[in-house]
């Protein structure tokens, strides 16, 4: 659990940063009950969510592909934002020097009312057809037929997520990037990190705090490692007192 000492210190690097940046992960929605991808809980029917998270899998067997998404959106759907979304879109609305990176395709950052939020792996609640240009947003939790037709060429409609091997949405990239570059402090919330090229924005964070109650790694290399979840440590954090100044210190050692 996290020390008074260690979130004294977190508080005096978020009160010096004059810009800040958050990454999130599936381990931000874990309170609310949504799966994440790797460690216990992971699997779904017995396969592992890489092996479905990939444009091979959907050519071989779109119905399963679509029939694990469904599943989620119903899970989903069924889940509230917890603590840790709500500080985030609180920390927003609060300060202008701010951008939410979210590998996460719940929704729940939205939900939480987080307004600027850069969707690396897409929307798990936004279609695309596999062949021509047709988007729509859908909250549909069953279909008549997997996988859905595009009402406008008939080819199968896919989720508007990004899968393994596919290339992040360009801009999004573009924007993430330059988001880390500028800011002074680059929070890390609940992933495992290691799924690139996401993983590489912490690298390129000038000085970076993470949330996490398991290591990952990047813990031995951040500026501090708060060992908690999200749930209770970004309140405590986003939401608590402001202390004076002061510098990206070198990685505080684990005990
Ligand atoms: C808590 C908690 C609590 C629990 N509080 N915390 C460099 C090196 C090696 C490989 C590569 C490389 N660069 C690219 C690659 C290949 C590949 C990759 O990274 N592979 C690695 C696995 C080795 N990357 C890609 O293929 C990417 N594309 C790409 O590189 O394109 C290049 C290209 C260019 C031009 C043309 C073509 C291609 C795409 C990656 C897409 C990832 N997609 C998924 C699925 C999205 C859709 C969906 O949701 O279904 O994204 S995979 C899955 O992993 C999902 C997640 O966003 C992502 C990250 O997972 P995350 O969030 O870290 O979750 P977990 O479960 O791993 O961790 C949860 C954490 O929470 C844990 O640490 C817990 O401890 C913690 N936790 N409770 C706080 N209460
Ligand atoms: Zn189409």
């Amino acid at each position: 659990m996290v020390s008074e000492r260690e979130l004294a210190a977190a508080r005096r690097l978020l009160a010096a940063a004059g810009s800040l940046a958050a990454l999130t992960g599936a381990g931000v929605s874990a309170e609310s009950g949504v799966p994440t991808f790797r460690g216990p809980g992971g699997l779904w029917r017995n396969f592992r969510p890489e092996e479905l998270a990939t444009p091979e899998a959907f050519a071989r067997d779109p119905r399963t592909v679509w029939e694990w998404y469904l599943w989620r959106r119903g899970l989903i759907a069924a889940t509230e934002p917890n603590a840790g979304h709500r500080a985030l879109a609180a920390w927003e609305q609060q300060h202008e020097r701010f951008t939410l990176i979210t590998q996460n395709v719940d929704g729940l950052h939205d939900r939480a009312g987080s307004r600027r939020i850069l969707k690396l792996h897409g929307d798990l609640w936004q279609e695309r057809c596999s062949g021509c240009g047709y988007q729509r947003r859908n909250r549909a939790l069953a279909y008549p037929a997997l996988p859905p037709p595009c009402p406008d060429c008939g080819a199968p409609l896919r989720p508007s997520v990004v899968w393994f091997g596919e290339p992040l949405p360009r801009m999004v990239w573009a924007e993430a990037e330059r988001a880390v570059a500028q800011a002074d402090l680059l929070l890390v919330v609940g992933t495992a990190a290691q799924v690139y090229p996401a993983a590489g924005l912490v690298e390129q964070a000038r000085c970076a705090i993470e949330v996490n109650p398991a290591s990952t790694p990047f813990s031995s290399r951040v500026a501090l490692a708060l060992t908690g979840p999200a749930g209770e440590v970004l309140p405590a954090l986003l939401t608590g007192g402001r202390d004076k100044i002061t510098t990206c210190p070198p990685p505080i050692p684990t005990a």
